[in-house]
Formats: structure tokens, C-alpha cells, sequence
């Protein structure tokens, strides 16, 4: 038993997210939660929305609400979407949070005392068209490395690379599209990350092997081109405050710490959040802090584009403290999830947004999909015909069918209690080993964070118990052989209760159906042991059984044309 420390990017909190954005992030870190769970592991999965930024101000000024009012309720209605998803977090946190703005100060306050941060006086890109300052995200053009045209002052979503809006070509305000940008003094913190190169260098180099290749190629990529020294403050109303001890000139004229400064903190402040709402169970720091910390394995997961910031920025911020945070251990990054081969986008709708795949069709349909085809080792796209299909192979007739073909039939020829039949013969046998052997395999998968070759044993798990009900045939070994006929479904449902223990991590509503169909005394998901595995006997003989609704509906044609019609398809 281990102590797991998870976290998923904190989605930011301007709007609802794509299906994308959670199979990048959220949805495989409650699968691997749910698994360690399950196998009995201590697991924290911590997550939080992220709240402060220029777009959060923006959102809030459109839809003019208070930027705090707007906050609470974006972070319920995301909170909502994620329940829907069955996303089992231990605490889902907010980045306004006290509990950030404290833990937030305290990290820039020891930062300075280590000689981290440096006041400087800055010229920052002012819009007279906007009346105001403009942040580095709304400062758009384009890309002096790779040429893209709608790079952001921050950061080029086409090439990854950090970006200061000065660098840009032919740069625009975002908010108004004006060019006539003038540049401005004033004075903001800056990070001294240069001072801090060689340290983030040495800690990668001690940890990268272990990461998959995505994540330690862009840490990498991020440490030849060398770390700047990065303005962590800004000019905005709503923002974790500078602190007036130490900073007192800037604390008066209203800066905030930047977005990306405060919301890795977060995945500290977040579970202090959690510790807080019950603090004599609860111990927040002994998953973050000193010796306490020091057996806890954390893994982080997120897209791409978040990448630098988990693997050298937040990294640099962590060792500048001089203070025994714990660090991550292991980046789970991810590619993109196309629509049809293009970005999804939220201005053109195109694409599946969150709440709007749930309007479809239940989470589970998604949660299986989504990780059968997460876009770990390339981009993966989606589409409806492959979704359809995946749906109606793997879900409606590979585990859907299996289960009520068992149930039914034996219900209808042996009652409602597990039949028991004669003693397990040679296809049993076989059978149990080759279950075995695949439950290894999927164990592996899931413990390696190989969510598509998890899902793809899962898959063979399922396949697997329908070559052995197409060799046995009950249906016609009834006809001559009733014992040989009640051992096939005995052993069936078995594989079905292994099933829905097993498919818990991916499909936990329809498992929690499947285990429900047998009225057994602890309804608990505990891991099947290797053992049970190979001899498919935990479900004794006389156990009551019901036979469940049709666990997945077979999509037709007429629904493929809806999807499409609704969503747009491959010729928007
Ligand atoms: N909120 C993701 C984004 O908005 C960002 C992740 C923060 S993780 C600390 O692109
Ligand atoms: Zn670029």
C-alpha cells in the first residue's frame, strides 16, 4: 500500500471544457485513481478550477456579474459537468481559495528572501483603444518562431514556446483587434528563474527517464532555449494580492500575481481546502511537506501546452522556496484530441463540448470511449462513425450483450440464484488462465499509465469471455447436458462479476450495475486477486441474481445523422 498523490491541470474557469480538454487531463486521472483505489492504495486526487486571469475579468465584464459571483458559479456549473462525468475527486478546489492566497504569499515571500525576485520597472504594452494595460495572452500576433499567426503574448499554442508579447510580429489587442499599441512603464516582480537554470536542470535530468517522452522532450526543449527571468505580476483587479509586508508600493497600486504563478500553488492550496473541511482527519500537509511527504508518489496529469510550466516553471518556483515541498514524480502529458482531424473550437462550434456529449448519451459511453483512444503517443481524432462504432462493437455487443445473454438465459432455465453445475473441466481451465493472463496485462497497462493499451486489455478481457460462451454453447449443451450447461453460466457470471470489478476504472456507472446484479452481502470493489482470476469460482452457486436493463444501447444510422447534423461532421 502507497501513498498516491494525483492531480489533473485545473481546468481554467471561463466557460464549459471539450471533451478534449478532459481526456488530456481529468478523465485519465480518475481512472488511475479509481484503479489505485481499488487495489487499495492511500489516494488523494485533488483538482480545482482556475480562476484568476484576464479572462475570467473579461467573462465576468460580459456577462456583467461581479468577477467573484461570476467565479462561484462558473465553478459550480464546471463542478456539475464533472459530477455528471463521475469524476471521483477527493476535492475539486477553487484557486481563489484563501487558502491559495495564503500558501501563494508565503511562496513569493520566501522566493524573495532567497534573493528570487527582483522589482522591476517594465514598459508593458498599453491599449489606449482599451483604456488599459494589456496582459500577455490579449496581446496577439504572430509567432516569431514558427510563423503562426494567432500567437498569444504568453505562450505560441502552435509551437509550445513560452512567449513575451514583445516577441511577437505584428502584435494586436485581442480584446479590440487595435494595433495601436503603445508601451508603458511600470513596475512588476519578476522571477529570477535564470538564477535557478542549473537547479531545474539537475532535477529533470534526475527524473525525465521516467517520464514518458512528450512531457521530458518539451522540458527539455524548454531548458536549451533557457529559463528568462518571468514577470510573475500584473495589473488586474482580481488576482491573489502582492503582499503589503514586503511589497508595499506595489501592493498599493492594486498588482496581483500572475494566473500562472498561483495556479500550480493551487494543487497545494486546493488540498488544504480539502484538509481544512475536516482537520482532525485530514492532514494536508503530510502530502506536501517535509520527511511526511517524503513516501508519497505524485503524478501530475495535463495536455501538452502544460507541459513547461509543470516540468520547469512550477519546478523552479518549488526549489527557489528553499522549503521541503514535494515535487512531482511523474508528468502524465497528452497530445490533442481532433475533431475530424481540425481543433475543436469553441468560437466556430465545431466540436463536443462536456455537457453536451452528456445530453447524448451517459458518461460511461464517453469515459470508455475517450480512454480507449486517448491521444497518448499522437493527436487522435474523433468521430462519430468511429464513435458509433466503438460504441456498438465494444460497449452495445462485446460486455452489454454478454452480460444479458448470461443473466437471461439462466434465469429462464435455472431461476433466479446462480445455477451450480458440475465440477470446471479443461475449457475452464483454459479459460482461467487466459484471464488471468490478460487481467496481468490490463494491471500492467494501468500501472504504466498506458491508458489506450488499458482499455485495449479490457476490451480482450470482454472478448475473451465471449469465445468461451460461443465454444460452450449452453444454448445447446441445455439439450443433453444440464450440468455442463449450469457449470458454462456459473463460470460466465463469474467473468461478469470480475467484469464489473474490473471496468469499475473506466466505466464505473454500468459497474456498479453489473456488481449489483448479484445480491451479494459486501457489494465492494477490492481488485480480484490472480488467483480468483484463474478460477472464476467467487460467485458461489445459490447467490440471488437479477438481470439488468441492456447495459448499452446499440447506436443506429438515423443516430450517427443526428450526432452529425447537431455537431457538424468531417465536411464543416
Ligand atoms: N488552467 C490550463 C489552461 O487554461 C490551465 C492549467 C493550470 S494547471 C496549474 O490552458
Ligand atoms: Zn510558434
Amino acid at each position: 500500500m502507497a501513498r498516491h498523490l494525483i492531480t489533473s491541470a485545473l481546468p481554467y474557469i471561463n466557460g464549459i471544457k471539450h471533451l478534449g480538454n478532459m481526456v488530456g487531463s481529468m478523465l485519465p486521472a480518475d481512472v488511475y485513481s479509481r484503479y489505485l483505489r481499488q487495489r487499495g492504495h492511500d489516494v488523494l486526487y485533488i483538482c480545482a478550477t482556475d480562476e484568476h486571469g484576464t479572462p475570467a475579468e473579461l467573462a465576468a465584464k460580459e456577462r456583467g456579474v461581479p468577477v467573484a459571483e461570476f467565479c462561484a458559479e462558473a465553478h459550480d456549473a464546471q463542478k456539475a459537468v464533472y459530477d455528471g462525468y463521475a469524476l471521483a475527486f477527493d476535492y475539486f478546489g477553487r484557486s481563489s481559495s484563501p487558502q491559495n492566497a495564503e500558501i501563494t504569499q508565503h511562496f513569493a515571500r520566501r522566493l524573495n528572501d532567497n534573493g528570487f525576485i527582483e522589482e522591476r520597472a517594465i514598459r508593458q504594452v498599453y491599449s489606449p483603444a482599451d483604456g488599459r494595460f494589456l496582459p500577455d495572452r490579449y496581446v496577439e500576433g504572430t509567432c516569431p518562431h514558427c510563423g503562426y499567426d494567432k500567437a498569444r503574448g504568453d505562450q505560441c499554442e502552435n509551437c509550445t514556446r513560452v512567449l513575451d508579447p514583445t516577441d511577437l510580429i505584428n502584435p494586436r489587442s485581442a480584446i479590440s483587434g487595435s494595433t495601436e499599441l503603445e508601451v508603458r512603464e511600470t513596475k512588476h516582480l519578476f522571477l529570477l528563474q535564470s538564477k535557478l537554470q542549473n537547479e531545474v536542470e539537475a532535477w529533470v535530468a534526475r527524473h525525465e527517464a521516467d517520464w514518458p517522452q512528450l512531457a521530458s522532450s518539451i522540458a527539455r526543449k524548454w531548458l536549451t532555449e533557457g529559463l528568462h527571468d518571468r514577470a510573475i505580476t500584473r495589473d488586474l483587479d482580481w488576482g491573489i494580492p502582492v503582499p503589503a509586508d514586503t511589497w508595499p508600493e506595489l501592493a498599493a497600486e492594486g498588482k496581483v500575481f500572475y494566473v500562472w504563478f498561483d495556479a500550480p500553488i493551487e494543487y497545494i492550496g486546493a488540498t488544504k481546502e480539502w484538509s481544512d473541511e475536516d482537520p482532525e482527519n485530514r492532514d494536508w500537509k503530510s502530502w506536501w511537506y517535509g520527511p511526511a511527504a517524503q513516501d508519497v508518489r505524485y503524478t501530475e496529469f495535463m495536455a501538452k501546452d502544460n507541459v513547461p510550466f509543470h516540468t520547469v516553471m512550477f519546478p523552479a518556483t518549488e526549489l527557489g522556496v528553499r522549503e521541503p515541498w514535494k515535487m512531482v514524480d511523474y508528468v502524465k502529458a497528452f497530445n490533442w484530441l481532433t475533431y475530424y482531424g481540425g481543433k475543436f473550437s469553441t468560437s466556430q462550434k465545431r466540436g463536443v463540448f462536456t455537457d453536451q456529449a452528456l445530453e447524448v448519451l451517459p458518461a460511461d459511453y464517453w469515459r470508455y470511449f475517450l480512454i480507449a483512444n486517448a491521444p497518448e503517443s499522437d493527436d487522435s481524432s474523433f468521430t462519430w462513425e468511429h464513435f458509433t462504432a466503438t460504441v456498438n462493437k465494444d460497449l452495445a455487443d462485446t460486455l452489454g450483450n454478454f452480460v444479458n445473454r448470461v443473466l437471461s438465459f439462466s434465469k429462464k432455465r435455472f431461476g433466479d440464484e446462480v445455477p451450480a453445475g458440475g465440477e470446471p473441466g479443461e475449457p475452464e481451465t483454459r479459460l482461467g488462465e487466459e484471464i488471468a493472463r490478460l487481467l496481468a496485462e490490463y494491471e500492467e497497462q494501468l500501472e504504466a499509465l498506458q491508458f489506450r493499451k488499458a482499455a485495449a486489455a479490457l476490451r480482450a478481457l470482454w472478448s475473451a469471455g465471449n469465445s468461451y460462451l460461443e465454444e460452450k454453447a449452453p444454448w445447446l449443451q441445455i439439450k443433453t447436458d444440464q450440468e455442463g450447461a449450469a457449470l458454462t453460466l456459473r463460470t460466465a457470471m463469474n467473468l461478469i462479476h470480475l467484469y464489473a470489478v474490473v471496468s469499475e476504472p473506466l466505466i464505473p456507472a454500468k459497474a456498479q450495475v453489473m456488481r449489483a446484479a448479484f445480491a451479494l452481502a459486501d457489494d465492494k470493489a477490492t481488485w480480484v486477486t490472480p488467483a480468483e482470476a484463474k478460477s472464476l469460482t467467487t460467485l458461489a452457486p445459490g447467490v440471488p441474481f437479477t438481470v439488468p436493463p441492456v447495459l448499452f444501447a446499440k447506436l443506429t444510422d438515423e443516430d450517427l445523422e443526428t450526432y452529425k447534423q447537431r455537431f457538424g461532421g468531417a465536411s464543416e
